[in-house]
């Protein structure tokens, strides 16, 4: 396929995402997810199951997001992250996955008891989702890359799940074009709107639109082989919005 079609950072929006995949051209165009499915918002748990259910049937690419870390963590050491699950929207997807029976007043231990066994496969497979994707000279990853290396695959984990700042402010060496979400764009456009993000150097675009902030929006990016014309749809207040932009300086 000479055309992907990217998708930012999801936080159990479901509606939204279903809204922008009608947008989707399934035989022109590859998905590629840049992670963050779950917290914040409601619908987690449907968010995950239909993202794992496209990439089993469509062969899309779904990466790793610092929230599905932070989530696998919390399942493992849960008193440990106890903050950091409150402080991230955590509470929501623990509703979401409570979707089997158990008793009124569960401690933690047997609710996380209960999640590991009610979705023992989609646990797996977060945990074992990608952390980065290379279509040509597009590099995908959920936070960026460490902006010294000659290639973003020398980045390191923590640099692909976390990095901002050193990332987005200044010209990376590589030759890569990144395509990254995590940092909403509303903290790197000069307007602070949700619109996607094209750095000054034309070699990093930022999508996350912060879907579940004031003005937030959901993007869908379409690339094409070889064409510095980008089709962006996006998500907002409920609405189907579509832009052209394009990545010459
Ligand atoms: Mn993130």
């Amino acid at each position: 396929m000479d055309e992907v079609f990217v998708i930012g950072d999801l936080h159990g929006s479901f509606q939204a995402l279903e809204k922008l995949l009608t947008k989707w051209n399934a035989q022109k165009q590859r998905l590629i997810f840049l992670g963050d499915y779950i917290n914040r918002g409601n619908d987690s748990l449907q968010v995950i199951q239909r993202v794992k259910e496209l990439v089993e049937d469509y062969d899309a690419v779904a990466l790793k997001g610092n929230h599905e870390l932070m989530f696998m963590e919390w399942l493992k050491e849960p008193e440990k992250y106890a903050l950091t699950f409150l402080n991230i929207g955590g509470v929501p997807t623990l509703q979401s996955m409570k979707t089997f029976v158990i008793k009124e007043e569960p401690t933690i231990d047997e609710l996380i008891e209960g999640i590991k066994r009610e979705h023992s496969q989609l646990l797996t497979w977060m945990e074992n989702l990608p952390l980065y994707y290379r279509w040509g000279q597009y590099f995908f990853s959920h936070a960026g890359i460490n902006p010294f290396v000659r290639r973003g695959e020398e980045s390191t984990e923590h640099e692909l799940l976390w990095i901002r700042d050193d990332f987005t402010e200044f010209p990376h060496e590589a030759e890569d074009i990144v395509v990254f979400g995590h940092t909403p764009t509303t903290n790197l456009n000069k307007d602070l709107s949700s619109e996607v993000w094209i750095s000054p150097c034309c070699k990093k675009i930022g999508i996350d639109g912060g879907i579940l902030y004031p003005d937030g929006r959901l993007n869908g990016v379409v690339l094409t082989e070889g064409n510095p014309s980008i089709i962006i749809h996006s998500v907002m207040n409920d609405e189907l919005l579509i832009e052209q932009r394009t990545l010459a300086g």
